[in-house]
């Protein structure tokens, strides 16, 4: 490639990735009157930036190769800042490492952009061999946190072992996304930790945190369930005592595991809770999202828990690194009451969902609750039927 015809090369690339990041996203027709869906993702690894994955050095990089891959753009924390939203983005290199990038967008539907950089998180004295899935929460102290999973390799693995993995809860705070001051990781006498979540506001005058005990890295074994637990601080965090608040239960969408999503929002009925529960499958794992409601002066008590999933895969959403998973750990509700669900498809890309608070109250106070059994999800179908059966023959 000339001198030339490398400069041409590179002025298109730049002039396509322009468009392709303006590119409008539409509604979708078809809604089950809950939350809308969009055609496009928001978010894919063609979003990232070029200036991150080519070197634009015609000596360094004679035929404009891609030097540096991204392979996914998802999992992302989610906050409304400086009049955007910012969706702090697990980003997953083509070497499987994932790190951390806020992209913006002013509509929260399309139109996002990364930063120029990524965030360079600083580490703990063990350094983190991957760090992703961050709850971005504006605590009521006056800080941003963000409760992310550190993983490193499990230290009592033999060598022939190369998969053994530790999942605990990084921690670290910030008040522009851009600078992180890394507080040390959680301590909690679980085996391991993922889907820490962060409570907003203070209760009893502490912090208060939602866990994911588990056993292992992948199953959760005896442990599983969103937990509940206080601590003191955030500089040395530590919660000796974690309560279920909502376990995994047999033959529902969360019969192998759950996690909470992103932090709650507060409504005047309540804390309004995002979820995903999993399911096993001939295929595998089966991730899905589903809500439930919290007291407001009791955070840790369900009031209210409608039956089955939110929001599952659909379409190509089904189809990814790890298929049939959806994935929440971001929403913003903002001040006119519209709410933005980011959710990542099959660990590849991200996507948005949009509602409104008040009608993901309806959906919670007035979804039926699981029965648990056949017999009693035909006997709620069947109410529903005779009611609208005589509302028809009016
Ligand atoms: O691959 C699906 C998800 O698996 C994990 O979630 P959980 O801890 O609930 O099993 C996480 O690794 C998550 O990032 C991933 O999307």
């Amino acid at each position: 490639m000339t001198r030339k015809e490398f400069d041409q090369k590179l002025a298109r690339m730049l002039q396509e990735q322009e468009a392709f990041l303006g590119r409008k996203n539409d509604l979708l027709e078809f809604s089950n009157g809950v939350c809308n869906r969009y055609r496009y993702p928001v978010l894919t690894a063609q979003h990232s930036p070029l200036s991150w994955r080519y070197d634009f050095n015609y000596e360094q990089n004679p035929y404009l190769m891609e030097r540096i891959g991204i392979n996914a753009a998802f999992n992302a924390g989610a906050i409304e800042l400086d009049g955007k939203i910012q969706l702090v983005v697990r980003v997953e290199g083509v070497d499987r490492k994932s790190f951390f990038a806020v992209a913006e967008s002013h509509t929260g539907i399309d139109n996002f952009r990364f930063r120029d950089y990524p965030i360079t998180m600083p580490e703990t004295d063990e350094p983190d061999t991957n760090v992703y899935d961050m709850r971005v929460v504006k605590h009521e102290d006056g800080w941003i946190y963000g409760l992310f999973c550190t993983e490193r390799r499990d230290p009592s693995a033999p060598d022939g072992d190369q998969t053994a993995a530790v999942a605990q809860c990084g921690i670290a705070r910030t008040k522009d996304l851009d600078t992180w001051e890394r507080l040390p990781d959680l301590i909690t006498y679980s085996g391991q930790q993922r889907n820490v979540v962060l409570h907003p506001e203070f209760v009893n005058g502490k912090y208060a945190l939602y866990t994911r005990p588990q056993d292992g890295f992948i199953d959760t074994g005896s442990g599983g369930g969103i937990g509940w637990g206080l601590c003191e601080s955030m500089e040395n965090a530590e919660v000796k005592d974690e309560v279920i608040v909502d376990p995994k239960v047999y033959h529902t969408i969360k019969e192998v595991k759950n996690g909470l999503g992103p932090a709650p929002v507060k409504t005047e009925k309540g804390w309004l809770h995002l979820a995903h529960g999993v399911r096993n499958t001939a295929a595998g794992l089966r991730y899905v999202l589903y809500m439930f409601m919290t007291a407001l002066d009791k955070p840790w008590q369900i009031t209210h828990r409608p039956a089955g999933y939110f929001i599952a895969p659909e379409g190509d959403e089904r189809v990814g690194d790890v298929s049939n998973v959806v994935f929440s750990n971001g929403w913003v509700a903002r001040d006119n009451g519209d709410v933005f669900i980011y959710y990542a498809s099959s660990d590849t890309r991200m996507h948005v969902a949009t509602s409104t608070v008040e009608k993901l109250i309806d959906y919670v106070i007035n979804t039926p609750e699981d029965g648990l059994r056949s017999y009693s999800s035909v006997q709620t179908l069947n109410q529903m039927i005779k009611r609208n059966l005589a509302l028809l023959s009016r």
